[in-house]
């Protein structure tokens, strides 16, 4: 089929889920496309195959002729925006564009917008809770689970969306209701040249935003933002005007909302500072979107967490084992270590090490010399890992998971807790982090 350069025509890049979430979409509209792929055999390809049989897909490398014969590119999050091939459309005029760009064209409903290094699956998914369990139709997707365009209906009430630096990158004006980045630590620095391009992408997310939350703890989450935007605020110190926080009244720490306390800390399932840190920026969001406190707080009470969390999955002669395969990066380890580590009567043994992106290990170094019995160390990373902790503990070098987990137990003591918080992503070694965590908890499983 020959194509004609024409103003509609679109190609989508990329035929994972997103991909295939602008085909169905671009189909529903009418709108003409094809889909390119840098996969020889992209994981969407068969389905595309048989439930859109007339759409033309080019897969390998990237055609920049043929790009060019596009008004708009709708690049998924897996490629970055500046890959070369892209990057020459753009400099033909071709629009560079993603699937969040236009969900934010056609959401009819208030957006609630989370982004951060760390805690989005976390508080998107209480945020989302806590508007359901207030009787709104809620929505909630993005990054994590359903990808943005699958959501769109004109049923929805609320649309609750974590959204990554690489989807966002890709978004022009998102006009969240209420807008946040929870924090900022180094992450995926293989994709990104520094903290600055990586922080710049992220802070998107405030494009035509009504509200925004921040995160007082942590500067880099404060976004430039014009006088009449309202700003809400979240940290574990002492709250005031529009300021959640933490209040001590006679020895019992509360969550809180300017002097008022709200819900005793020890009444949420979820444990560790990190977790009070996340459930106040939850309040703060469903406040901004005037969600009932008395029904977010009481979806507090019984969230326990999403699994491979900082999730509990099993008891061996004293010592506790959690899972944490989700903190792919050194800040969520950093939260987990400290978290966890003020949390337990004995010491943590460490199970870390995997595909370390490019990040610099060294910030873990103080907390693992604080909390830590031993590392157990596995991965593509190992040794630089190994290299950034010096004599933080002991360290013990080993090949797989059961070795690992293996080796821990034989470390801890009763009273110790064994927390697998890899600081690293999963793919040297695992189809993803959840395969990571499900196999860490069988290991346990089989501990004698
Ligand atoms: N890829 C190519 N060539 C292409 C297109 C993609 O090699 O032409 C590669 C990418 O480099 C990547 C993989 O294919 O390694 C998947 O990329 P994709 O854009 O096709 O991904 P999707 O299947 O659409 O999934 C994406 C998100 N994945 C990424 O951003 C890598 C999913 O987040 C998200 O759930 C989904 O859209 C729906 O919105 C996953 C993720 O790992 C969970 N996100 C990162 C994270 O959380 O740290 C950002
Ligand atoms: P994300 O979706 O951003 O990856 P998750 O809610 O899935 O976030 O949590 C991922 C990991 O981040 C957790 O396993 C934990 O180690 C860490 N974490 C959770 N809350 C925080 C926080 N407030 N600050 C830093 N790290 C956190």
């Amino acid at each position: 089929m020959s194509l004609i350069a024409s103003d509609h025509f679109r190609i989508v890049v990329g035929l994972g889920k997103s991909g295939m979430s602008l085909v169905r979409f671009l189909a529903r509209q009418g709108l003409p496309f094809a889909v390119v792929d840098t996969r020889a055999n992209p994981p969407e390809l068969a389905t595309l195959r048989e439930q859109f049989p007339q759409v033309e897909v080019r897969c390998g490398e990237l055609d920049v002729e043929f790009l060019c014969r596009a008004r708009e590119l709708l690049v998924s999050p897996g490629l970055a925006i500046a890959t070369p091939a892209l990057q020459a459309a753009a400099a033909r005029g071709v629009k560079l564009s993603g699937d969040i760009d236009l969900f934010a064209r056609y959401a009819k409903a208030p957006i609630v917008a989370i982004t951060g290094s760390n805690a989005k699956s976390t508080v998107t998914t209480l945020v989302g809770e806590m508007a359901a369990a207030a009787g709104k139709k809620v929505a909630v997707g993005g990054n994590l689970g359903t990808p943005a365009l699958d959501l769109l209906d004109d049923a929805v009430e609320l649309y609750v969306m974590e959204l990554s630096s690489f989807q966002l990158e890709t978004t022009d004006q998102l006009n969240a209701e209420v807008a946040t980045c929870l924090n900022i630590s180094e992450d995926h620095m293989d994709r990104y040249a520094d903290l600055q391009q990586y922080h710049l992408a992220k802070h998107r997310i405030f494009r035509g935003v009504r509200q925004v939350v921040v995160n007082r703890d942590d500067a880099l989450s404060r976004p430039l933002i014009a006088d009449q935007v309202v700003c809400w605020e979240f940290g574990l110190g002492k709250p005031d005007f529009k300021r959640f926080g933490l209040l001590d009244e006679q020895g019992e720490k509360y969550l809180a909302l300017r002097f008022d306390t709200l819900l005793p800390a020890r009444e949420l399932k979820i444990r560790g500072a990190h977790n009070q840190a996340n459930a106040l920026a939850a309040l703060a969001l469903g406040h901004a979107v005037g969600l009932p406190m008395d029904v977010m707080l009481a979806t507090l009470r019984q969230f326990a967490g999403l699994a491979h969390r900082c999730q509990w999955v099993g008891e061996r002669a004293g010592v506790s084992y959690y899972d944490d395969s989700k903190a792919t990066n050194v800040g969520a380890a950093l939260a987990a270590i400290e978290g966890l580590g003020a949390d337990i009567a004995g010491k943590l043994v460490l199970i870390a090490g995997g595909d370390g992106k490019g990040a610099d290990f060294s910030p873990l170094k103080l907390s693992v010399g604080k909390f830590c019995r031993a590392v157990v160390l596995l991965g593509r990373d190992a040794e630089r890992l190994a290299a950034a902790l010096g004599d933080a503990a002991p360290l013990i070098r080993v090949t797989s998971l059961d070795e690992a987990v293996q080796r821990a137990a034989e470390q801890a003591e009763a009273g110790d807790a064994v927390l697998l918080s890899p600081a690293c992503a999963s793919l040297d070694m695992f189809k993803n982090f959840e395969e990571r965590g499900r196999l860490f908890a069988q290991a346990v499983e089989a501990l004698q």
